[in-house]
């Protein structure tokens, strides 16, 4: 497997309109990067932000031209109609990463989701925690995307060398809001300091790993993202006593508490068009 470069320095970064985007553009700059900014929705104040979608590909060939590396965030996060998911999650992947082979980029930070396994049962009190092996179980169209969008990187990697590091995000928020979300939170800090772990890692190939802090509930396995060099510093446990109060411990039979993915598995949240 070859080194990869050393770290990258000016980043292209996609859906920098979005939830993730907009608090990666706030934090990723301390950290030394340059961002070039790409979203579909222009962004105000940032005038040299590029304003496109993911179906342009001259776009796409303009954005990657001169970066060091892609943080790419872009695309649908909720379920939708099975042809906006394919519009947008899997050619738009795929023109990305096209326009990143085409320019020698060396390394795509990709925002896969926890949905990409999300029919996969959780394991019960004292289980070991959900692997980044285990099989994919997408648990809707979007999952279904993400799960192609990892499995496009696997050959970027194999074929191209082209490096990736799948990030399987859990709810990355400023809070969790939900009991579930005790589990799967990805604190905005935690998420900038995996986001600079994945791109500074030497010999990534193409890793995937979940994207969480370290929280006291956490079901999956967190050592593929510390052996990029992660080290998580929030645990949601803060917001626990509040948000059982509220809503109250979960019970077998609620796809909160027996499947990954959540409610997803049964009524995915919709995207607002
Ligand atoms: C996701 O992949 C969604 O993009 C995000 O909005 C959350 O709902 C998250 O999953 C989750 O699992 O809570």
């Amino acid at each position: 497997m070859p080194e990869s470069s050393v770290p990258s320095r000016t980043l292209l970064l996609t859906g920098a309109a979005g939830g993730i985007g907009t608090l990666m553009r706030g934090l990723l700059p301390a950290y030394g990067y340059t961002l070039r900014l790409f979203d579909a929705t222009p962004i105000e104040g940032e005038p040299t932000a590029v304003t496109a979608d993911l179906g342009d590909k001259e776009a796409l060939r303009e954005a990657v031209d001169g970066v060091d590396a892609v943080v790419h965030l872009a695309g649908i996060s909720l379920e939708a109609p099975f042809e906006k998911i394919l519009r947008s999650n899997i050619e738009g992947t795929y023109n990305l990463y096209e326009a990143a082979r085409e320019a020698g980029v060396r390394r795509v930070v990709n925002a896969s989701s926890n949905h990409a396994v999300g029919f996969t049962p959780l394991p019960g009190p004292g289980g070991p925690p959900v692997p980044v092996g285990t099989p994919h179980r997408p648990d809707s169209f979007y999952g279904l995307s993400k799960a192609f969008g990892e499995d496009l990187a696997q050959l970027y990697w194999d074929r191209d060398g082209l490096e990736t590091v799948s990030v399987r995000i859990g709810a990355c928020f400023m809070e969790p809001t939900s009991v579930r979300m005790l589990s799967v939170w990805l604190s905005p800090g935690d998420a900038a300091r995996l986001l600079v772990a994945a791109l500074s890692a030497r010999g990534v190939g193409h890793t995937v790993v979940y994207g969480s802090s370290a929280n006291t509930r956490l079901h999956w396995d967190l050592s593929t993202a510390r052996a990029l060099g992660y080290v998580p510093q929030d645990d949601s446990e803060q917001y626990a006593e509040k948000l059982l109060a509220e809503h109250g411990e979960l019970r077998p039979g609620d796809p909160d508490h027996d499947l990954l993915g959540g409610s997803f598995c049964v009524d995915p949240p919709q995207w607002p068009y």
